[in-house]
């Protein structure tokens, strides 16, 4: 087994230097604000794989704006990333699933030109079960990048295509960084043992095509006609032994959706009769991860519009969501119109 520090290695700061070196207008700023970024999913890391020993397990008393009992981890989480992140000087405001209104900068603190948008610890109600949980992030220019006034709302409104980065940790067997910049998608694990993330994929590309899908077949019941129908398609043999696909849901978006940009297939949360708008949230969710999944040449979707050049108009607002493969979410998109030549006449 070749040591590690034989063969060549490159650590995320590096990495994100070179992507630096992509912008010949680039003034560090945003190399700084992503090497903030690391050290927050670092500290969260090792908070999250010692929460049984800490008493950082289990409920709050409290429960957060959309009324689900907060976990202490996720507060803790939240902390970690609101701290460390508005030390950077880079930003003018930050959105966070765990509060309800726009999070300023104090006023003692340095503001910059970007906007944060994250979800501190995806996946929470997994936390007591150690099943693998994750912090979504993304990255945007302020409206008026020469403004002087603290950052508001309608700088986290921006529709998804304004993303000038996006990524997320997982929180698994090991602690996993996927970012993009825009060009291409990367990924790191990190090494405890020297205490950085190493490069384990550079422009990471997903298959057209998977063969597995990923969804909460608990709801089918409350899915429209068109995705029931997909579904079952899906799980239908075919004579080109393609399907049927292999379901695969993990309960923790992030971690499904690392499965889908690794191995293909397609992930869907859709609108049902308990979440008409879907259960995923836009700004803080669907955009990063959408970004990562087209950079990663996959597609994704609200089911009629493609999820980045959806107008967020509430920091919390929910989404029907479906990526992965292209190929797939192309057909998804067809049994919704009714188009598939497979459909089932009804
Ligand atoms: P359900 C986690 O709580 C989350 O917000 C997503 O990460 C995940 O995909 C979804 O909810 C799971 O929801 O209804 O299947 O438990």
């Amino acid at each position: 087994m070749p040591s590690i520090l034989t063969d060549k290695i490159t650590t995320v700061h590096q990495h994100i230097t070179w992507e630096e070196n992509l912008h010949p207008e680039a003034t560090g700023e945003f190399s700084n604000l992503l090497n903030h970024t690391t050290l927050a999913i670092s500290i969260i890391s090792r908070d999250v794989r010692r929460a049984g020993l800490n008493d950082i397990l289990g409920l709050t008393s409290g429960t957060n704006v959309h009324g689900e009992r907060v976990k202490k981890l996720d507060l803790y989480a939240n902390e970690v990333f609101t701290r460390i992140m508005e030390r950077s000087g880079n930003i003018c405001v930050m959105a966070s699933e765990e509060d309800e209104e726009p999070v300023p900068i104090s006023p003692n603190g340095k503001s910059g030109k970007y906007v944060l948008v994250f979800d501190p610890l995806d996946g929470s109600s997994n936390i007591e079960v150690n099943v693998t949980i994750g912090t979504i992030f993304s990255l945007y220019k302020r409206i008026d990048i020469k403004s002087e006034e603290p950052g508001s709302a309608k700088d986290i409104l921006q529709p998804g295509y304004k993303q000038v980065g996006a990524g997320y940790a997982l929180y698994g067997s090991s602690t996993v960084l996927v970012y993009t910049t825009g060009h291409g998608v990367h990924t790191f694990t990190y090494d405890p043992t020297i205490g950085e993330f190493l490069l384990t994929k550079e422009n990471l590309q997903m298959p057209d095509r998977g063969t597995y899908y990923s969804i909460n077949e608990g709801n089918y019941h409350k899915w429209d006609e068109m995705t029931r129908q997909y579904i079952d398609y899906l799980k239908t043999p075919s004579s080109d032994k393609l399907r049927p696909y292999g379901m695969r849901y993990i309960g923790s978006g992030v971690a499904d959706i690392h499965r889908t940009l690794y191995k293909g297939g397609i992930f869907l949360y859709p609108a049902d009769t308990s979440h008409p708008k879907g259960k995923l949230r836009l700004v803080y969710e669907a955009n990063p991860l959408a970004m990562i999944i087209e950079q990663a040449g996959g597609r994704a979707t609200d089911g009629e519009k493609r999820i980045l050049e959806l107008h967020p108009t509430d920091i919390h607002e929910r989404t029907p969501l479906a990526l992965g493969s292209k190929e797939d979410v192309f057909d998804y998109e067809s049994f919704l119109k009714n188009e598939h030549s497979e459909q089932r006449l009804i």
